[in-house]
């Protein structure tokens, strides 16, 4: 799984009618993976629109993971489930979906001992500075935390929290496996071009 580039989205950032548009011109741009973060509204709503984000993922070659919501990651068939140290504990989402990807969220680095004792697929560290995309965002642990996470897991750390193409490439010299982006892609009005610059700045490092 390529985990570079994920997004993460929702129906008020990338509405239904845009979707299939948008994520081609992300996927053009580099993205590897999308996350569907749905926090509010209704459960049918959510589904609805994580089944056509799933169909164009598919399409495209993306992976698909959901996040917080095992029900919907299992009904629309998902790579990934992503979790934090506050949802559904790891250990109950494998006995439901043994075969079920896991992503995991670490704010620090004994949710990362945490994290990593589970085998997911990757860790998503942070935020790595402070941001307006996430309510109840954790204070921001910068890059002297991140690198330091990346060197003591044995799991892919993927960054997360105000990644831009402006600081990208301090991100990717931390060594990491990913990016994982809100406002850097769903608040660009041209994807494709913002996903390229996160991705060429890799080379930058
Ligand atoms: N988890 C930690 S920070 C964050 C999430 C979901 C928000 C990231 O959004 P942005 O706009 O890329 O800073
Ligand atoms: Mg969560």
């Amino acid at each position: 799984m390529d985990l570079s580039l994920q997004v993460l989205i929702d129906r008020q950032r990338v509405p239904a009618a845009e979707v299939g548009r948008w994520l081609r011109s992300a996927a053009r741009g580099g993205v590897t993976g999308v996350q569907l973060r749905e926090k509010a509204g209704p459960s049918r709503e959510s589904y609805a629109y994580g089944e056509l984000v799933a169909r164009v993922a598919r399409e495209l070659g993306l992976w698909f993971s959901v996040n917080d919501r095992l029900d919907l990651a299992l009904a629309l068939e998902a790579d990934l489930v992503h979790l934090g140290p506050d949802d559904l504990p790891p250990g109950a989402a494998r006995r439901v979906a043994p075969t079920l990807g896991l992503g995991l969220s670490a704010r620090n680095l004994d949710e990362l001992a945490w994290a990593q004792s589970f085998d997911p697929v990757y860790v998503g560290y942070g935020p790595v500075w402070p941001t307006p995309s996430k309510a109840d965002a954790a204070p921001a642990v910068g890059l002297a935390d991140l690198a330091e996470a990346v060197r003591r897991s044995s799991c892919p750390i993927v960054a997360i929290g105000g990644i831009q193409q402006s600081n990208a490439a301090s991100v990717w010299a931390a060594g990491v496996a990913g990016l994982a982006v809100i406002s850097a892609l769903t608040e660009s009005h041209d994807p494709d071009q913002a996903a390229r610059g996160l991705i060429s700045s890799r080379q930058q490092t």
